[in-house]
């Protein structure tokens, strides 16, 4: 099975985004994804809309963005209206998540539920009927660099044998290093968010890494 290798931007250097996009698309990478904080569902702000509407114009490849906003459902149309193929929405944080998770659909995106690591996969079970991917939070959200959590190790499991009934994919977020894109997709994990650990600030090429991760 093909691993989805997908750049998390707010990592990248953004003095010079167009380089850091460009090489990113020619090493090969998958889907662009694309972290959106308000400083409120989470301590920490960004990407902004005007980041996003860059990054997506200058490349073929897929975005998808990852929503860590109160009120997401306010935005949805904004951001497919801006292309992005998928957008995660988390449950924590709205009353009506199967609403927004429609919204998305109905929008021609493909739903994302990101699941924090305090979420049990027993409280959002009946979500999962309506979405096409699930990013399994492995760190607290917020921040890039931070220590991967150990206690969320069962999810995986647990995630990668639910999508055999209902067809989404499974997608790590958070301190994924090379080991952990081993063992993950040896035990069917699909996707891989990559920041700090694995390519940004390595001091090698991304396509030097990438080809690296692609044979692990
Ligand atoms: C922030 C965000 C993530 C990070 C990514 C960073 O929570 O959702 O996408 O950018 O986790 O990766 P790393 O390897 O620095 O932890
Ligand atoms: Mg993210």
């Amino acid at each position: 099975m093909e691993k989805l290798l997908c750049p998390s931007m707010m990592c990248a250097h953004f003095g010079n985004l167009e380089k850091e996009v460009n090489e990113l698309d020619e090493a090969g990478v998958d889907i662009f994804h694309l972290d959106v904080m308000d400083g409120n569902f989470v301590p920490n702000f960004g990407m902004g809309l005007q980041d996003i509407e860059y990054i997506i114009q200058a490349t073929q490849k897929p975005c998808d963005v990852h929503l860590m906003v109160n009120k997401a459902s306010d935005y949805i149309q904004k951001f497919a209206d801006l292309g992005v193929e998928i957008i995660y929405v988390h449950a924590e944080n709205d009353p009506h998540i199967t609403r927004t998770l429609q919204m998305i659909k109905d929008a021609g995106v493909h739903p994302g539920l990101a699941v924090n690591p305090g979420t049990s996969i027993e409280s959002i079970k009946e979500t999962l009927s309506l979405v096409d991917y699930v990013l399994v939070m492995s760190v607290n959200p917020g921040f890039a660099g931070q220590k991967y959590l150990g206690f969320v190790d069962h999810k995986f499991d647990q995630f990668c044998e639910l999508k055999k009934q209902y067809g989404f994919k499974v997608m790590i977020d958070g301190a994924c290093s090379p080991e952990r894109i081993q063992t993950l997709s040896q035990k069917g994990v699909d996707g891989f968010i990559l920041g700090t650990s694995a390519l940004f600030g390595k001091g090698k090429s991304y396509q030097e890494i990438i080809k690296t991760l692609r044979q692990l």
